[in-house]
């Protein structure tokens, strides 16, 4: 089709990028190569500014968390600092799992030293010595180039009994995840490590007082990591200069479905969801946008101007979640798209607490009657589907519970799905 109008497509590896400017153009097996493309200057910044001044710099970036809940990064490595027990953990979350995301992946097969320095740089400032890669186990690429790089680094000094001769003792191990969705959540996934079932903490306690084998644990997704690296180099008020004041900095989108060029874009935050969608080649025909992913909702092809920011998303009523962002034309039935969503919940639901093991499967069931029916829905099916939703939203344990009715909500009521 014909190239985008709005401004140019901005490539992997275009300088420009602030998170993936190296992708596509470092080596990323050579360490040296990464070095030569300014790696390990964040790190060195980091040692010059001791932990207390790394966390403070985080803080003024407004950095917050990229796994969806937009919790404010500088605040977590805080709590988890001031905590008097020993030892703390930092935990990098690569579970990525939701439906429609696969930005982590891209920068750890693309730039897997950046990762490696942005663990030792968090592990720094939090005061741990050891750091855990929690690795989705369907990412066998993502998998060798981390593991390359960890011992890379290691053999090099860059991880060890003393990173960089500065003294500091700071080293990596990665653990696989075993295909389950719920082992995202960050108390399930301190589970797994542990060797329990990949099942869900009450919180409070919240890890950074009590995670990890008990310790004070920082849980980061990958992306939130590696913006730290630019936080570092260009400074806080420069990079809290990137975005709006509400979101600061670059966000990585994954745009798939109904467009020309699928893919992961990286953007400051603020840029208008259809300015994305125009990037990524939108086609003729729109008939809905999933936002945030299956635990997201949708927005109208009138509702394009939607700012990408966590304020914007919000306040629309959606939600910007990890950035995925799935257009869909009219080749899409509704009904049966939303019957495969209730599904992947039902299927991912850890079954440890009522409201989500018999909500999503109720769900499910209503779905399949009205889908059968042609996609005409009774009204006492929409009733069900709303009562089961505000049980599963208000009672459910863990987050996967409390969004299963979030997009067959938002199809009902932005939709009008099934009318
Ligand atoms: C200290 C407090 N820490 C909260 C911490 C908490 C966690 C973070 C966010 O994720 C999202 C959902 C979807 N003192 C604290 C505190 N924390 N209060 O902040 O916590 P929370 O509970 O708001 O959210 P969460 O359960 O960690 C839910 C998204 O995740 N999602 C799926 C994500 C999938 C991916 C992926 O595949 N890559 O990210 C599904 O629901 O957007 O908003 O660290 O400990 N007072
Ligand atoms: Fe498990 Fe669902 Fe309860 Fe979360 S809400 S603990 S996934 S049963």
């Amino acid at each position: 089709g014909e190239p985008p109008a709005a401004r140019a497509l901005p490539q992997a590896g275009d300088p420009s990028l602030v998170l993936l400017g190296r992708v596509g153009v470092v080596d990323p097996a050579d360490l040296d190569d990464y070095r030569a493309h300014g790696g390990y200057t964040a790190l060195r910044r980091a040692f010059a500014l001791g932990p207390a001044g790394v966390v403070r710099e985080v803080t003024d970036s407004g950095l917050v968390g990229r796994g969806g809940a937009a919790f404010p990064t500088g605040r977590k490595w805080q709590a988890t600092a001031s905590r008097p027990e020993t030892p703390h953990y930092l935990v990098c979350n690569a579970d990525e799992s939701e439906p429609g995301t696969f930005k982590d992946r891209v920068v750890m097969e693309g730039d897997p030293y950046a990762l490696v320095e942005a663990m030792t740089v968090a592990g720094y400032a939090i005061g741990a010595h050891r750091g855990y890669l929690y690795l989705r186990g369907e990412y066998p690429r993502a998998l060798r180039r981390m593991e390359h790089a960890i011992g890379q680094a290691r053999a090099r000094g860059l991880l060890g009994d003393d990173v960089l001769g500065q003294g500091y003792a700071f080293d990596i191990e990665i653990r696989r995840g075993a295909g389950a969705y719920i082992c995202g959540e960050e108390t399930a996934l301190f589970n797994s490590i542990e060797g329990y079932r990949g099942e869900p903490r009450s919180k409070p306690p919240f890890p950074v007082e009590r995670g990890l084998f008990g310790g004070p644990t920082a849980e980061n997704n990958v992306e939130t990591l590696v913006n730290v690296l630019p936080v570092l180099t260009m400074g806080a008020q420069a990079y809290a200069a990137i975005g709006t004041p509400g979101s600061t900095g670059p966000k990585l989108y994954c745009v798939s479905g109904s467009v020309a060029r699928p893919g992961v874009y990286e953007l400051p935050f603020g840029a208008a969801l259809g300015e994305l969608l125009e990037l990524a080649g939108v086609r003729e025909g729109l008939r809905a946008v999933l936002l945030g992913g299956a635990a997201g909702g949708f927005v109208r092809p009138d509702e394009l101007d939607v700012p990408l920011t966590f304020e914007g998303t919000r306040e629309a009523g959606t939600t910007l979640g990890s950035g995925v962002v799935m257009a869909f034309d009219g080749t899409v039935p509704l009904p049966r798209l939303l019957l495969r969503i209730a599904a992947f919940f039902r299927d991912e639901s850890c079954g440890q607490c009522v409201p989500c093991r018999v909500g999503t499967v109720r769900q499910e069931e209503a779905l399949h009657r009205i889908a059968e029916r042609t996609g005409a829905a009774a009204a006492d099916d929409v009733a069900l589907l709303r009562g089961v939703g505000r049980a599963m939203r208000d009672a459910s344990i863990c987050g996967l519970g409390q969004t299963a009715w979030n997009a067959v909500e938002s199809a009902i009521d932005r939709l009008g799905a099934y009318e």
